[in-house]
Formats: structure tokens, sequence, C-alpha cells
């Protein structure tokens, strides 16, 4: 079971039903600048721009509630690392950050 956090995967499912997996032009959608590679600040910038969307209440916080069925209740205990039953936006921007990481599978600091 893959257990990484995806934030592409949470804005595909959240916002872009259509989309079936991670596609060039929903790289496209996260690439601001027009490079045709999402570097960290770029996909920082959209990882916060889902939060938000996810927010519904605007408290700050992401419930079990809002995220719904977009992720896994597995996969909001992972990113839920003081265990007290919300997403705050740090915890999110870390998880995102890992996601990062993990896709970046050249390392060369940007998602091409
Ligand atoms: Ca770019
Ligand atoms: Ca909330
Ligand atoms: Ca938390």
């Amino acid at each position: 079971m893959n257990r990484t956090f995806s934030a592409v995967a949470i804005f595909l499912l959240a916002s872009a039903p259509a989309f079936a997996q991670a596609t060039a032009e929903h790289l496209a959608a996260m690439d601001t600048n027009g490079d045709k590679a999402v570097d960290a600040t770029e996909f920082a910038a959209f990882a916060d721009k889902v939060y938000t969307t996810l927010d519904v209440d605007k408290n700050g916080a992401l419930s079990q509630a809002e995220v719904g069925s977009t992720i896994s209740a597995e996969q909001f205990q992972a990113v839920d690392a003081n265990k007290n039953g919300s997403l705050s936006k740090s915890e999110f921007a870390a998880a995102s950050k890992a996601d990062f990481a993990a896709s970046d599978l050249d390392k060369n600091g940007k998602l091409d």
C-alpha cells in the first residue's frame, strides 16, 4: 500500500475529478513561471492553494470531514504529526515537501 501523501493526488481528486492521473497538463497548472518544470517554490504555492480550497470553514485547520474521501484515514493520520485530529498548514506543508522530494526522482529540485 502506498502511504505517500500526495498533494497532487488531493488536488486531482478535490478539484479535477476528470483527470485520471497527474498529467503534463496538470504539471503545467503548477508551473507558474512557465519553464516547463515545477520547482519546490511552485509546488509549495500550489499546496497552499489546495489547503485553502479544502479548508471550507476557513478555520486554518483541515478536519477529516473537510478532506472527506480525498485522502484515506490512514493518510490523514500520517500527515497529522501532532495527532490532534486536524491538519495544520505547517503539517500540510511538511507533507507536501516530502511529497515533492519523493516525486523528484532525479533529485534535480524540479518536477519535469
Ligand atoms: Ca516552473
Ligand atoms: Ca477547516
Ligand atoms: Ca495536527
